[in-house]
């Protein structure tokens, strides 16, 4: 857009903010001459305060922030337009939101929507800190439901879904839409025109999110960053379960110093397979580490696992099956040991999985963690139960098929952390697999990457170079160092990435390795010489024949 053009929308928008009652109606607007300074952003903002708009949308409060202020505990430092809303797209819906525009003068005319993690319903508004300073419109929704924050399971909860299929069906796809929705129609109120660019940006449950939005909604996003995705929800649920059951039966069965073991034997037996000793395991496909192999022996007490702890390993590697060995989700890499105590023991184990099972697919409100559970009846249970017209699978899970995504000119970047304790990074090669099936390879490369991170946990941290933006801070903010300037370029400049460069953090912040971050399935080699921890002494090339593993 020119200067010029620009000036015009801008004068058009603060001459409708003095006229709420024709702001709605769209239209052009009168080509009035004026510099940007005419234009009053406070009054503006609070001229938004209390209106409504198509699809249930009626805005709260809209506050404005001229000098930053702290919101929670999230400091922001830029002076924004505060705007709290909630869409109603069914009449048991209230899906909450919030939304923060820069003034107009520092607006890059662009938006993105932030996604959330687990199955918590709050307005994640710390992730909104940075989209915002970096000059975005940025929204984030608490997905249709409000978790109870007594409840001791905490954010898993979903009681709100017991009684609630339009919560259930908000949260499974439709909270994420009509909140993009609202967003476009705010944007264009206060700013007097549409973003020209529209992003989704999300780790976990919002990778979920992003791949949903991708399939179902093929037009609200432009870009999407698609971080260690759930997208296979249900089977990812009833996987959890699976994930539980050894230390369900046998608290022993996973503990600090059993996966301390485990890791270390891993470590020894497949870190320098990769051609470096580094503490990473590049591709964990290579590694085939038997946890038999350390099995106590009689006598033995220091340095090995019980027979319970070799089981939980083999469990969690393995993934689940049906009695008569179909899968039902992948298991978890070799390396990703050491967080296996906060996810898989304790007395609320699972993530969301149990909740979900309980209380969202069996509308069950006294739930019990750690009860029965049939992989062969309640695994159908979990994955063909109705919810409205659709399975709980065809619901939740997002769909293969990208074209429609692809038609739009949309550009999806996903990534996900090898050592992944808590979401299986084979699920996002599976992913990345199925798409082909609907779109030739040569199409899929032209608007999709997949990176995988190694030795990077959920979503981040770990011993490989995760500060790559979006969940871990970037280094810097251009398109090799930033995830979401890396798509913001393939989307506006139409310059697909190629190799990112990850960077790791020591305990001061500061950089202490960094290597590239090759786009799948090439991996970074290193080339024989030089500083491990340079990414110069490495490049991107493909992985050769690798052992199917736990796909
Ligand atoms: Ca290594």
């Amino acid at each position: 857009m020119t200067r010029a053009s620009r000036t015009k929308l801008l004068t058009f928008a603060s001459v409708m903010a003095l006229l709420p009652a024709l702001a709605f109606t769209g239209g052009t607007g009168p080509a009035i001459a004026a510099d940007t300074s005419a234009r009053d952003d406070a009054a503006s903002c609070k001229a938004l305060a209390g209106q409504t708009m198509a699809g249930g949308v009626t805005i709260t409060a809209a506050d404005y922030n001229a000098t930053g202020t702290t919101v929670e505990r999230a400091k922001v430092t830029v002076p924004f337009c505060r705007i709290a809303g909630f869409a109603a797209p069914t009449s048991d819906s209230h899906v909450g939101f919030e939304i923060w525009l820069p003034p107009a003068s520092s607006w890059n005319g662009k938006y993105q929507q932030e996604g959330s993690g687990g199955s918590v319903g709050s307005i994640g508004t710390g992730s909104m800190v940075e989209p915002l300073e970096a000059g975005y419109a940025t929204l984030a929704t608490d997905n249709g439901h409000v978790t109870n924050d007594e409840a001791p399971d905490g954010g898993s909860e979903q009681g709100w879904g017991v009684g609630h299929p339009e919560k259930l069906i908000d949260f499974a796809y439709r909270a994420v839409h009509v909140s993009a929705v609202a967003a476009q129609a705010i944007v264009d109120k206060y700013y007097g025109h549409k973003a020209a660019e529209s992003y989704f940006v999300g780790c976990s449950t919002g990778g979920r999110q992003a791949l949903v939005e991708a399939t179902r909604y093929p037009d609200d996003f432009n870009g999407i960053l698609a971080g260690a995705p759930a997208w296979h929800w249900t089977n990812q649920m009833t996987n959890a379960i699976w994930n539980t059951q050894a230390a369900y039966k046998d608290p022993s069965a996973i503990t600090e110093q059993s996966v301390a073991i485990l890791h270390k034997a891993v470590m020894d037996k497949c870190d320098a397979l990769d051609g470096v000793k580094d503490g990473v395991i590049s591709d964990p496909r290579r590694c085939t580490f038997d946890p038999k192999t350390i099995e106590c022996k009689a006598g033995q007490t220091a340095e090995c696992l019980t027979p319970v702890q070799v089981d939980a390993a083999e469990r969690i590697y393995s993934g689940s099956h049906r009695s008569d060995g179909t899968r039902i989700f992948q298991g978890y890499a070799r390396g990703s040991e050491l967080n296996w105590t906060h996810i898989w023991a304790g007395k609320f184990s699972g993530g969301s999985a149990w909740d979900f099972w309980k209380q969202s697919v069996s509308q069950d409100k006294d739930e019990a963690y750690g009860s029965a559970f049939d992989f062969d009846k309640d695994t159908d249970k979990m994955l063909t139960s109705k919810i409205g017209n659709e399975t709980y699978s065809d619901a939740y899970n997002a769909k293969t098929d990208l074209s429609a995504f692809k038609a739009h000119g949309g550009k999806l970047i996903q990534y996900h952390g090898w050592a992944d304790q808590q979401i299986s990074p084979y699920a996002s090669v599976d992913y990345y697999n199925k798409t082909v099936s609907k779109l030739s390879k040569a199409d899929r490369d032209s608007f999709y990457r997949l990176y995988m991170l190694p030795g990077i946990y959920h979503c981040a941290g770990g011993p490989g170079v995760g500060n790559i933006g979006d969940s871990s801070p970037a280094v810097s903010h251009d398109p090799e160092h930033d995830l979401v300037e890396a798509i913001d370029t393939w989307v506006t400049k139409n310059k697909a990435p190629a190799a990112l460069i990850g960077s790791h953090l020591d305990d001061n912040k500061k950089v202490d390795r960094t290597r590239p971050l090759c786009p799948y399935p090439q991996e970074a080699k290193y080339k024989g010489a030089g500083d491990i921890n340079d990414a110069k002494s490495f490049v991107c090339r493909a992985p050769g024949k690798l052992p199917t593993g736990p796909m």
